[in-house]
C-alpha cells in the first residue's frame, strides 16, 4: 500500500509547482490513525489547460436530474450539440404506466432549439417561444422544461420570461433553468439549479397521497440500466408504497406529490441532497442516507429503513426478504467471488458512485484501492459535519440557495412522519444516522488513495504503479485503459447492462466483471511504458 501511496509524488514531479501545489490540495492517502477525514479540496476550478473528466451544469440539470422525468418534455435552447450529446447517452430507462401512456413519454427523445448564428446575433427568443408552441401543438406534454446552454446566457435571452408567457399561452407549467454550461466548475452546480427549481415550482402542487402505510420517496436513484426497477420490486414486496423514485423513471405528476411521503431515503446525496434538506425544513420529512449497492449494504439499510417505522410486521418482512434473497444470489456469488477475490479496483466516477461500488466489490473479495470524483464537495469526502465550514466562493455564489421556511400547512415535526412519539423518535436518532451522511473517508482502509478532479496524466500514473485489476469510469477514459492492458467497465452507462443495484444488480455486476477480467484478449497487450521508453519535454524532464 506505500507503493501506491508513494506514486503520488511521481505523479506530481512532472507538474510546475503552482499546479503541484494545486493538485496536492485535491488528494488524501488514508491514515488509519486519523480519526476525522483531513481537508480535501473539492468543487474548485479545474486548472485551465489540464483536461479533467468533468461535465458542465447544463449536464447536470438537463442530462442528470431533469432529464429522467419521463412526461415532460425538456427542450434545449441552445446550438444543436448542445442537444444532440446530452441525447440517450445515461441509460435512464423509463415505461408507460397507469397514468403515463407510452405517447407521453419523452425522456428518450431530443428537443432542442438549434441556435444558429442570426439566433446568437439577433437574439433566439422567438425562436425558443415558436419552439414551445410547436411542441404543445405535435405533443401535449403535461409540462416542459427549458435549460439554457452557455451562448443563451451570454447574449442574455430571458428565458424565464419566455417560459413564463408560454405557460400562460398554454395553461401548462413551464419551467425554465438558467443552468449555462458555465454557471459552475462541473455538472454538480447543474444539479442544485435542478433541485431548487423543482422543489420551488413542482413539490407541494399536488394532494393525492399514495395508498398505503408506510409512504416512501427514493431520492437520488436514476434507474440507470433499471437499477430502480429492481429496487422498487424489493421494496414494494416489504411492505413499502414507492411514493416516486427521484427522477429514474418518475412523472412529473408523482414529483407533485413529492412531500407527501413519510421518509425520503436518499440514494446519490450529491445530486439531490439539496431537495432532501429543502423538504426537511418545508415539511418536516426526515431523511436517510442509504445505498443499495452491494449485498450488505443493501441489507443494512433495508434494514435502517425498517428502523425507521418501528412496525413488527414491517421488520419481519424485511428479515424474510434479506433471508431469500441473500440465499437465492449467494451460490451464484460464491463462484464468481472464486475469481475475483484478492483483486483490486480503481474508481473515477462522478459524485457518489466511487463509495457505493466499495461495498459490492467488498461483497465479491475484492478492494477498491484508489477512489476518485469528479465533482464531489467536501461533504461527500469528509462527511455532512463540514458543510458549515465551507466558505463560499465567486462560483458557487453564482447559484442561488433557497431559504425556505415551513410550510404553514404541511410542516409536521419528524416523529409525526413516521407515526411515533417524541421520545421513540430520539430513541430513533441515536440508533439511525437520519439526516446525515458521513462520506467516503471512513470506509477506505489505511493507504488507500483518494482523489478529487483527476486528469488523464494522474490516471495513467496511478494504473501504472498500483496495477488494479480493474479500472471503473466512464467511455471517455476506458479504450485508452484497455490499451494499457487493464480491464475497464463504465461505471456510468454500465457498458450497456445492469441493472447493478440491489441483489439482482450484484449477479449482474459480477458476471460483468468475471467477464471483463477474464477474457483472453489481455494477454495478447503489452502497455506501451513496457515496450517502447517514455518520451518527456526538455523543460518538464
Ligand atoms: Fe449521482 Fe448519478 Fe453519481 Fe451524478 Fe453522474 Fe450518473 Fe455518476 Mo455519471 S447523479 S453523482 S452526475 S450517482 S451521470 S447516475 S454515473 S457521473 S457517480
Amino acid at each position: 500500500m506505500t507503493e501506491i501511496a508513494g506514486t503520488i509524488d511521481e505523479m506530481l514531479t512532472l507538474y510546475p509547482d503552482t499546479v503541484k501545489k494545486n493538485r496536492k490540495k485535491h488528494l488524501i492517502v488514508r491514515d488509519e490513525a486519523a480519526a476525522c477525514c483531513p481537508q480535501i479540496e473539492a468543487n474548485t476550478r479545474t486548472i485551465p489547460g489540464i483536461i479533467s473528466q468533468r461535465g458542465c451544469a447544463y449536464a447536470g440539470c438537463k442530462g442528470v436530474v431533469i432529464g429522467p422525468i419521463k412526461d415532460m418534455v425538456t427542450i434545449t435552447h441552445g446550438p444543436v450539440g448542445c442537444g444532440y450529446y446530452s441525447w440517450g447517452t445515461r441509460r435512464n430507462k423509463a415505461r408507460a404506466d397507469d397514468t403515463t401512456p407510452a405517447d407521453s413519454i419523452y425522456s428518450q427523445l431530443c428537443f432542442t432549439t438549434d441556435m444558429q448564428e442570426p439566433d446568437i446575433v439577433f437574439g433566439g427568443e422567438k425562436k425558443l417561444a415558436r419552439m414551445i408552441d410547436e411542441v404543445v401543438a405535435a405533443f401535449h406534454p403535461r409540462a416542459i422544461n427549458v435549460c439554457a446552454t452557455c451562448p443563451v446566457g451570454l447574449i442574455g435571452d430571458d428565458i424565464v420570461a419566455v417560459a413564463k408567457a408560454a405557460g400562460e399561452r398554454h395553461g401548462i407549467q413551464i419551467l425554465a433553468y438558467n443552468c449555462e454550461g458555465y454557471k459552475g466548475v462541473s455538472q454538480s452546480a447543474g444539479h442544485h439549479i435542478a433541485n431548487n427549481n423543482i422543489m420551488e415550482k413542482i413539490v407541494g402542487t399536488g394532494t393525492e397521497r399514495k395508498p398505503g402505510k408506510h409512504v416512501i420517496n427514493l431520492l437520488g436513484e436514476y434507474n440507470i440500466g433499471g437499477d430502480g426497477w429492481e429496487l422498487e420490486r424489493v421494496l414494494t414486496e416489504i411492505g413499502y408504497t414507492v411514493n416516486c423514485v427521484l427522477t429514474g423513471d418518475s412523472s412529473y405528476l408523482d414529483i407533485r406529490n413529492l412531500h407527501l411521503a413519510d421518509l425520503n431515503l436518499v440514494q446519490c446525496h450529491r445530486s439531490i441532497n439539496y431537495i432532501a434538506e429543502m423538504m426537511e425544513t418545508k415539511y418536516g420529512i426526515p431523511w436517510l442516507k442509504v445505498n443499495f449497492i452491494g449485498i450488505e449494504s443493501t441489507n443494512d439499510s433495508l434494514r435502517q429503513i425498517a428502523r425507521c417505522f418501528d412496525d413488527e410486521e414491517l421488520t419481519k418482512k424485511t428479515e424474510e426478504v434479506i433471508e431469500r434473497e441473500t440465499a437465492r444470489i449467494g451460490p451464484i456469488l460464491d463462484q464468481y467471488r472464486k475469481i475475483l477475490v484478492g483483486k483490486t479496483a480503481f474508481a473515477i466516477v462522478g459524485g457518489s458512485r466511487s463509495h457505493h461500488y466499495q461495498y459490492l466489490l467488498r461483497d465479491l473479495g475484492m478492494e477498491m484501492i484508489i477512489a476518485g470524483y469528479e465533482f464531489a464537495h467536501r461533504d461527500d469526502y469528509e462527511g455532512r459535519q463540514v458543510i458549515p465550514t465551507i466558505k463560499p466562493d465567486a462560483d458557487s455564489k453564482n447559484i442561488p440557495e433557497l431559504h425556505l421556511v415551513p410550510d404553514e400547512k404541511m410542516y409536521q415535526e419528524a416523529h409525526v412522519h413516521l407515526n411515533m412519539s417524541k421520545e421513540k423518535y430520539e430513541e430513533l436518532k441515536a440508533k439511525v444516522p437520519l439526516n446525515y451522511y458521513e462520506g467516503i473517508y471512513p470506509n477506505m482502509k489505511k493507504g488507500e488513495i483518494i482523489i478529487d478532479d483527476a486528469n488523464h496524466h494522474e490516471v495513467e500514473m496511478l494504473i501504472r504503479t498500483a496495477k488494479p485489476d480493474l479500472f471503473l469510469s466512464g467511455v471517455r477514459d476506458k479504450y485508452i485503459v484497455h490499451k494499457m492492458g487493464v480491464a475497464s467497465k463504465q461505471l456510468h452507462a454500465y457498458d450497456y447492462s445492469g441493472p447493478y443495484a440491489g441483489y439482482d444488480g450484484a449477479i449482474n455486476f459480477a458476471r460483468d466483471v468475471v467477464n471483463a477480467l477474464t477474457t483472453p484478449a489481455w494477454k495478447l497487450i503489452t502497455p506501451p511504458w513496457e515496450k517502447e521508453p517514455e518520451i518527456r519535454s526538455e523543460s518538464n524532464a
